[in-house]
């Protein structure tokens, strides 16, 4: 035990001479670990993805209540509990993860049907099909101009769907990373150069025109290659629908919102090429399937 402490102090001290120039916050990796109390109801498991759906209380200093999926650190944490279970357990979050550890049943209680805002039935939210047309919808772009999704015809798009107050790493953090890296390939490959990419909000009570700019910048996002739009809830969330985007809000809190994620191809003429779902797909991927639909287009 003592050769461990040891052997980990001399580990550190050797991370602090090896890179004394670099900032602190890169240096000592350690520190960038938070744990937080969560205390809430399991809602459902899904031990094939390592993960439990929580709808929890607020998180002091952190996130306000919220329902998501969260992964555990390891999957057999998932072995004693059911949905209804009320739980306490550790939230992790490292600079790029986030997980459940320490999970503890402390009681179980009737799951509540959750107020799912849905869709109205009249609005036809089929799914896009590939090679189907992308239908127009008018959103508002960082700057507070007024965009039609049919102005961005004649560019090859990277659409995704997002918010900004999205606490979680691995979420809509995930997507803005994503976006920055894929980003990032275009400016060097010039024959994707037609390539622009539009990451849309789904909370435009926070996602003001300002806020996604201040945000845009922080992800040095180029205007001419990545766009943030945002539009009427209604408008904004018809349209992702119809990407096999769901977002939930709570009746008494508009804030608080459950969404699934999914990340899209649309090609020059505004049509549907792939979906991509959740958040396993990676830049590399969509660059890949990027060079045939420039090609042909
Ligand atoms: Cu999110």
């Amino acid at each position: 035990m003592r050769g461990l402490t040891l052997f980990r102090a001399s580990g550190r001290l050797a991370l602090f001479f090896f890179c004394p120039s670099l900032l602190l916050s890169s240096c000592g990796r350690p520190s960038d670990r938070r744990a937080y109390a969560l205390q809430g109801q399991v809602l459902a498991v899904a031990p094939n993805r390592g993960e439990a759906t929580i709808k929890h209380e607020d998180i002091k200093g952190f996130m306000p209540a919220m329902t998501m999926p969260y992964k555990v650190k390891e999957p057999k944490l998932l072995d004693n509990i059911a949905p209804g279970d009320l739980i306490n357990a550790t939230l992790v979050i490292v600079s790029n993860d986030a997980y459940l550890t320490k999970i503890k049943k402390v009681g179980s209680a009737p799951l509540e049907k959750r107020p799912v805002a849905a869709p109205p039935a009249s609005s036809g939210f089929e799914l896009l099909k590939a090679g189907e047309a992308v239908p127009d919808a008018s959103f508002v772009d960082q700057d507070g101009k007024k965009r039609g999704f049919s102005a961005f015809r004649g560019s090859t798009l990277v659409v995704t769907f997002i918010y900004t107050r999205c606490p979680l790493p691995t979420f809509c953090p995930l997507m803005d990373r994503h976006f920055a890296a894929i980003q990032n390939s275009l400016k060097n490959d010039p024959s994707l150069a037609k390539v622009h990419l539009v990451s849309i909000s789904f909370d435009p009570i926070t996602d003001t025109p300002p806020v996604l700019r201040k945000h845009a910048r922080t992800l040095n996002a180029d205007p001419h290659r990545w766009t943030f739009l945002t539009g009427t809830r209604d408008d904004v969330d018809q349209f992702a629908a119809r990407f096999g985007v769901s977002v939930a809000r709570a009746y008494d809190n508009p804030l608080d919102i459950t969404h699934t994620l999914r990340t899209a191809i649309v090609d020059a003429d505004g049509k549907l090429v792939k979906v991509y779902t959740g958040n396993e797909w990676t830049p590399d991927q969509v660059l890949m399937d990027l060079k045939p639909v420039v090609r042909s287009s």
